[in-house]
């Protein structure tokens, strides 16, 4: 009698972003489920963005929409409708106290009423690197939570907490498939949506960032206009047999800095002298979901997340990425 045969990959279980949130839920007795159904929210809305990319060229929602967000930057018709739509899938969670998004000027009050529990705020860029778009490239969603500071003097502000203080960030790139990091504190998670089945699904836990990689990322355009340490570490690079890579989304540079190693870099140049990047929204994320990884995160010579924000816009530099290779950038700046 012949005996029924496994099929080879039968010991490697299935697990859904969403049994993976509960399994997590459940190592914490006192958790409540929010976070739990905030990032279910999140999940839905990079589905809906990930399939409005994909068809962005037939549904014609490619290009400008004519006007400016609030950083002074063109926004595109999918920045619009990514927004939109995480603002749609976040709304009605009633764990949410506030929303920030980069397409915003002001923070979204939801709650005003938070004295019985501890809701949270989340801040997202909807679409980052979305001049991308036209060329199909790369773009993401980027997100960080934070839990609401009842103590803040405006409610709007208790979004302006270090990064220290998130309690989970990640983002999804949107490529030649799509792909969910996350970290809620304990490692670093990576899902991969299945787009016939519809569902996020864990394809490798506990990520960790290669210790070093001959490899810097930057817009090497505005070289002469950083500070002479950065000009100083990318001749050393050059020089030492390293190799350059930038996409232009910042997603799609860091995944690849998380996967491969070696460091991302955005410094200050003289378009932009604290910096490009959206510390908020951007940076923080990142930062938490490096670190969480082993690797490291810096704005200049300070620890990215140590930073105490004053606005939900605020820009900042940003150096990031395994953690030798960020000690050799740092080597040139102090
Ligand atoms: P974009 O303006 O296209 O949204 O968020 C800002 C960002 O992209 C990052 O994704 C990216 O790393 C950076 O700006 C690119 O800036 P440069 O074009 O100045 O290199």
């Amino acid at each position: 009698m012949s005996s029924v045969q496994s099929p080879p990959n039968a010991q490697r279980n299935l697990t859904s972003i969403q049994s993976f949130l509960l399994r997590e839920e459940a190592k914490h007795p006192n958790a409540t489920g929010t976070l739990t159904w905030i990032l279910s929210a999140l999940t839905l809305s990079a589905k809906f963005i990930a399939a409005r990319v994909r068809r962005a060229r037939l549904e014609d929602v490619l290009g400008s929409l004519g006007g400016d967000n609030v950083q002074g930057e063109q926004q595109q018709k999918l920045d619009v409708i990514a927004n939109e739509t995480l603002i749609r899938c976040l709304g009605s969670r009633p764990g949410v106290a506030i929303l920030g998004s980069e397409e915003d000027e002001h923070a979204h009050v939801l709650r005003r009423d938070t004295k019985s529990d501890r809701p949270y705020v989340v801040l997202f860029d909807p679409l980052d690197g979305s001049s991308n778009l036209d060329v199909n490239g790369g773009v993401g969603t980027i997100f960080s939570i934070l839990q609401h500071d009842r103590r803040a003097p405006r409610i709007e502000d208790s979004a302006l907490q270090p990064g220290t203080q998130q309690v989970a960030a990640g983002y999804v790139l949107y490529g030649p498939s799509t792909v969910l990091v996350l970290t809620t504190g304990a490692g670093v998670h990576m899902f991969v949506l299945d787009p016939d089945v519809g569902s996020f699904l864990l394809v490798q836990e506990h990520l960790r960032i290669p210790v070093a990689s001959k490899s810097y990322s930057l817009n090497s355009a505005n070289i002469g206009t950083v500070p002479e340490g950065y000009r100083n570490y990318v001749n050393w690079a050059n020089e030492n047999g390293y190799s350059m890579r930038y996409t232009g989304a910042m997603v799609a540079d860091v995944h690849r800095t998380l996967l491969t190693g070696g460091v991302f870099l955005y410094p200050p140049t003289a378009k932009a002298p604290k910096g490009k990047l959206r510390l908020m929204y951007e940076a923080n994320p990142m930062a938490m979901l490096i670190e969480q990884a082993g690797g490291k995160a810096y704005s200049g010579t300070q620890r990215t997340m140590e930073q105490q924000p004053s606005g939900l816009h605020e820009r900042t530099s940003v150096i990031i990425g395994s953690p030798d290779e960020v000690d050799n950038v740092l080597r040139f700046l102090t």
